[in-house]
Order: C-alpha cells, then sequence, then structure tokens
C-alpha cells in the first residue's frame, strides 16, 4: 500500500469553533495525522511518500473556480479588513438561506465567507489553503498510484473532504479529497468509479458533487441526519438525478448502532459497490465511528477496523483511501492502521 502524507496539513491548526454560542476547542486537530504516523511506525503497511503537485484544472474538475479563488484569496482578505485580524481564526456568521442569490458573489468578505460555507464549525486559519491543497496533491497522488497499477493507496492527510462541495466549506473541509481522487481515477481511464463513504457523519459533498452523474456510484453509511450532523442531506430517498438517479445510496442509521448492524449495513453498501461494477474503489474513511469518539454516536471498537479493511479488500478492487474524521484522537492512529492492516491481509 501507498501511503502519501500530507506534509503541510500542520499548516491548518485553528483554535476555535462554533458550538451552543460559544467558542471551543476545535476537534479537527493536527495531532490526529501525529498518531497515525506513529502507530505506521510500529506498524509499517505501507510504503510511505509525499503529494505530487495538482494542477488548478485538476481541482477545477471537481470545484468552481470562484470558490477555489476565495479559498486562496481568504485569508489575505481577512488580515486587509484589519491587521490584528491575523491573530484571529475566520469564521462566517452570515449565510444566504432559502430566497437569497447565489449567483451574485458579494464584494463584502463576512458575505462571501457565508456564500462559501455551511457552519460556523469550521475555521480558517493562514495556512488553511496550503494545507487543504497539499491534502489535495495527496489524494490526486494517490490515484495516480493505484491507476499506474499499484493495488492500494492512502491520501493520509487533513484537514477531511468529505462535507465539502462544489462551492462551499462546512464539517472542517475545505477541498473534497475523495472528489478528487474519484475524478483522477475517471480521468485516468477507470470507466466506473464508486466512493464508499463509511464516516459517522454523511458525505454530503462528496454526494452533492456527483449527484446528477452515472459513472461515479456514491455510497454512505452514517448517522440519521434526523438527528446527527450535517442534518440537511443524507436520508435515504436521495437516489440521484437526472442521469445520475440510482447512483447515490444513502444508509442512514440511528445514534447508538451497535458494530453488528453497522457491519450488516456495510455488507448492503458493498453489495451495492459489487452492482455497480465499479473498475476503481474511493473510500472515504472516517474512523469516527468507534465508542469512544467524543462527537460521535456508533460503536465500533478498535478490532472492528480490521474487519472493516478485510470486507473492503473482499470487493477486489484497485482502492483509494481517503482519511477523514476520527476524534478519539489518541486511538485514530490504531484505527486507520487496523483497517489498512486488514486490507493488505485479505487483499495478499
Ligand atoms: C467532520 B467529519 C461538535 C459539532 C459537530 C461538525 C462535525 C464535522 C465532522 N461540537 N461539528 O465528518 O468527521
Ligand atoms: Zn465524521
Amino acid at each position: 500500500m501507498r501511503i502519501v502524507h500530507n506534509p503541510d496539513h500542520h499548516r491548518h491548526d485553528a483554535r476555535h469553533e462554533m458550538y451552543r454560542g460559544r467558542l471551543v476547542p476545535c476537534h479537527e486537530t493536527p495531532d490526529r495525522l501525529a498518531f497515525v504516523l506513529e502507530a505506521l511506525r510500529q506498524r509499517p503497511v505501507g510504503v510511505l511518500s509525499g503529494p505530487e503537485p495538482v494542477s488548478d484544472a485538476e481541482l477545477r474538475a471537481v470545484h468552481a473556480p470562484r470558490y477555489l479563488d476565495f479559498l486562496a484569496g481568504a485569508w489575505e482578505a481577512w488580515v486587509a479588513l484589519d491587521p490584528a485580524n491575523a491573530a484571529l481564526d475566520i469564521l462566517p456568521s452570515v449565510w444566504p438561506v432559502r430566497g437569497f442569490r447565489h449567483d451574485v458573489e458579494p464584494l463584502n468578505f463576512a458575505a462571501r465567507l457565508g456564500l462559501y460555507s455551511f457552519d460556523a464549525g469550521s475555521p480558517m486559519v493562514a495556512g488553511t489553503w496550503a494545507a487543504a491543497r497539499a491534502g489535495a496533491a495527496c489524494a490526486v497522488t494517490a490515484a495516480r498510484a493505484v491507476l499506474s497499477g499499484e493495488g492500494s493507496a492512502l491520501a493520509l492527510t487533513r484537514p477531511p473532504g468529505h462535507h465539502a462541495g462544489p462551492d462551499f466549506f462546512g464539517g472542517y473541509c475545505f477541498l473534497n479529497n475523495a472528489a478528487l481522487a474519484a475524478q483522477t481515477l475517471r480521468d485516468g481511464g477507470a470507466a466506473r468509479v464508486a466512493v464508499l463513504d463509511v464516516d459517522y457523519h454523511h458525505g454530503n459533498g462528496t454526494q452533492t458533487i456527483f449527484y446528477a452523474r452515472d459513472d461515479v456510484l456514491t455510497v454512505s453509511l452514517h448517522g440519521d441526519p434526523m438527528t446527527e450532523y450535517p442534518f440537511f442531506l443524507g436520508h435515504a430517498d436521495e437516489r440521484g438525478e437526472g442521469a445520475g438517479l440510482g447512483c447515490n445510496l444513502n444508509l442512514p442509521l440511528p445514534r447508538g448502532t451497535s458494530a453488528a448492524t453497522w457491519f450488516d449495513t456495510l455488507d448492503h453498501a458493498a453489495q451495492a459497490v459489487e452492482r455497480f461494477q465499479p473498475d476503481a474503489l474511493v473510500v472515504a474513511l472516517g474512523v469516527d465511528t468507534f465508542e469512544g469518539d467524543p462527537i460521535s454516536g456508533f460503536h465500533l471498537r478498535s478490532a472492528d477496523y480490521l474487519r472493516l479493511g478485510e470486507r473492503l479488500a473482499r470487493l477486489g478492487l484497485p482502492t483509494v483511501f481517503t482519511m477523514e474524521g476520527g476524534y478519539a484522537v489518541a486511538e485514530v492512529g490504531i484505527h486507520v492502521v487496523n483497517v489498512l492492516q486488514g486490507f493488505e491481509a485479505r487483499a495478499r
């Protein structure tokens, strides 16, 4: 397994996210990746490398140019408002809901920030763009490695990506690494690609990016959006639209779901992937399904991640993993490496 590590991830090191009317410490922290690297030192299940560059054209295959321009210039615009802002994280506080216009990009920075976001939990700092762009490069590099015959690869990166849509950030995500990997696989010759999202939270960004397409199947099993973040997407009746009708599958599960039920549901997800007959698979790998996760509600235990890896390997597909959530920080490394080890044991 090839493991493409983001050398710039630590530049995204925000302080606070808005929660219940207060600014609370971020859950999505640089030490999450440090724990994965440490676990990989103890169990070297793959070969580490850095990312190759990603082009603007590759980013634009998934994200809107005006959104990319906004992200690239956000920190400078923020500091231009007031030099004192350099000591503060960027958080949005106004959004264009139903009836407001999305076609006109305002000049005001707070308004542009709101136009391109959907929550106040995803702070940006000076290094966010550099970190996110290097993460996108990891995802594209991992996909290129799989295209050139390596059986599997992991984009070992943060911030995560699966909540980021064509032109919006949120849920700690700015660029959709799983979607970029899937698009790279498509452009490199894979006629059909499946994205399987096993993070606790619905992969709303990935769903939205591919919703009208029949060349990329998106499958997500996740906490029921009636009670779980991101709340406004992820229901079972969202099946795709137009040519993409039937190419999106959501498998929402109640908060408190056991590992046994979760694995039964994973089987349904895996069968849907098999029916689609893809040439390659992208796994949006969140390990926030762990029973000890501080913000999630499923009950997987550490050994279950070995089983997850084995089940994914049974699909027998060239596979790109992208690192998504997981906030029981000290266990994130064990769980990610368990998935890779289970995958490699079965794939061999
Ligand atoms: C990102 B990923 C907790 C509120 C939840 C958003 C969760 C984003 C999860 N105070 N905030 O899917 O792991
Ligand atoms: Zn998550």
